[in-house]
C-alpha cells in the first residue's frame, strides 16, 4: 500500500514536470531547457541563461510579443511594456480606432469644429466640415452662394430681399434702384409714387408749379390747368401759363342742369348741328357756353374742349 501510494506520487510529480519541464530549469531561469550544458531559451526569451527577451518581447521577465507593424498596426511604437504608444491621432490597445476628433480610420484625419470648421460647421465622418447654412468651403469659412459679409453671412436675393427693386450689396443688404428705398426695396423714395411702379413726380417741374402730385405719380392740376403736367389751360381757360377764365365763362352743361356729364352730349351735338332749335329747346343756356376754345364761336373746334370735360382727360 505504501508504495502503491509512493508510485503515485511519483507519477504525479513526472506528470508535473513534464508540463513545465520546457522552461522549468533553473539554470535557464526558468525560461528554458538545459540541453547538454546549453540553455535552450523558450519562445520570446534569449541569452546564455535566458535571462532577457528576444527581439519583441519586452518587459522581462514577462516578455511580451510586440511588433509595430502588426501589434500596434503601423500606427505606434512598441513601449517598454510591450504595448503600444500610438502615434497622434490613433489610439487604443493596438492602435485600431482613431483618437477623439480624429476621424475615418486609418486616415484618422484632424478635425476640431471649433478651429477645423472655424464653429461654422461639425466634423463629418470623415473628417471633414458639414458647414451651417450660410457657409462653405473645406473649413466654412466663407459665405455660401446668396450670403454675404463672412463670418456674418447674411442672406440676401435680389428677386425676394430686395424685392426685384435692388441689388444685394457685400454686406448682404440692399442697394435699391432708383426711386426705391427701405432695407428691402418695398417702398418708394421722396418723389416716387404708386409702389411699385414709384412714378416719378415733382410739382415744381412735372407739374410745371399749376398742380400738385397724386398717389399714382401724376399731376392734379389746379383751376383753370390741364393736360399731363398741367401744361395748358383748362378748357374755358386761356392764358397759359396765367390761365383765366374765357369771356363767356363756358363750361359743358350744355343742357343746364348744373353738372356737366353725358346728359350734356346731345344737347352739344345739337347746339353744333342746329343752334335755333338748340336756342328754343335750351332757352336758358347760351349758346356760347360750349365756346370752349375762347375764340367767341361755337364750332367743331370746341369739341375737343367739351370732351376733355366729360372725361377729365
Ligand atoms: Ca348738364
Ligand atoms: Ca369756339
Amino acid at each position: 500500500m505504501k508504495h502503491r501510494q509512493q508510485f503515485i506520487l511519483a507519477i504525479a510529480t513526472l506528470v508535473v514536470t513534464t508540463v513545465t519541464a520546457r522552461s522549468g530549469d533553473p539554470a535557464c531561469n526558468n525560461h528554458g531547457t538545459l540541453v547538454g550544458g546549453v540553455c535552450v531559451c523558450d519562445v520570446g526569451f534569449t541569452g546564455p541563461t535566458c535571462s532577457s527577451c528576444a527581439p519583441n518581447y519586452y518587459n522581462y521577465p514577462n516578455c511580451t510579443f510586440c511588433a509595430a507593424s502588426t501589434t500596434c498596426n503601423n500606427h505606434g511604437a512598441c513601449n517598454s511594456l510591450g504595448g503600444c504608444n500610438c502615434f497622434t491621432g490613433f489610439a487604443g490597445p493596438n492602435c485600431s480606432q482613431c483618437a477623439a476628433n480624429y476621424y475615418n480610420y486609418p486616415t484618422c484625419t484632424f478635425c476640431l469644429a471649433s478651429t477645423t470648421c472655424n464653429g461654422h460647421g461639425t466634423c463629418n465622418t470623415l473628417g471633414g466640415c458639414n458647414c451651417l447654412t450660410g457657409f462653405a468651403g473645406p473649413n466654412c469659412n466663407q459665405c455660401a452662394a446668396d450670403y454675404y459679409n463672412y463670418p456674418n453671412c447674411t442672406f440676401c436675393l435680389a428677386s425676394t430681399t430686395c424685392n426685384g427693386h435692388g441689388t444685394c450689396n457685400s454686406l448682404g443688404g440692399c442697394n435699391c434702384s432708383t426711386g426705391f428705398t427701405g432695407p428691402n426695396c418695398s417702398s418708394c423714395a421722396a418723389n416716387y409714387y404708386n409702389y411699385p411702379n414709384c412714378t416719378f413726380c415733382l410739382a415744381s417741374t412735372t407739374c410745371n408749379g399749376h398742380g400738385t402730385c397724386n398717389t399714382l405719380g401724376g399731376c392734379n392740376c389746379f383751376t383753370g390747368y390741364a393736360g399731363v403736367g398741367c401744361s395748358q389751360c383748362a378748357p374755358g381757360y386761356q392764358g397759359y401759363p396765367n390761365c383765366v377764365p374765357c369771356a363767356n365763362n363756358p363750361n359743358a352743361d350744355m343742357n343746364g342742369d348744373a353738372a356737366q356729364n353725358v346728359n350734356d352730349i346731345t344737347a352739344m351735338v345739337m347746339a353744333l348741328l342746329d343752334p335755333a332749335t338748340f336756342s328754343s329747346t335750351y332757352p336758358s343756356v347760351p349758346l356760347l357756353r360750349g365756346d370752349l376754345n375762347c375764340d367767341g364761336i361755337l364750332n367743331g373746334l370746341d369739341i375737343r374742349g367739351f370732351v376733355q370735360l366729360l372725361t377729365g382727360a
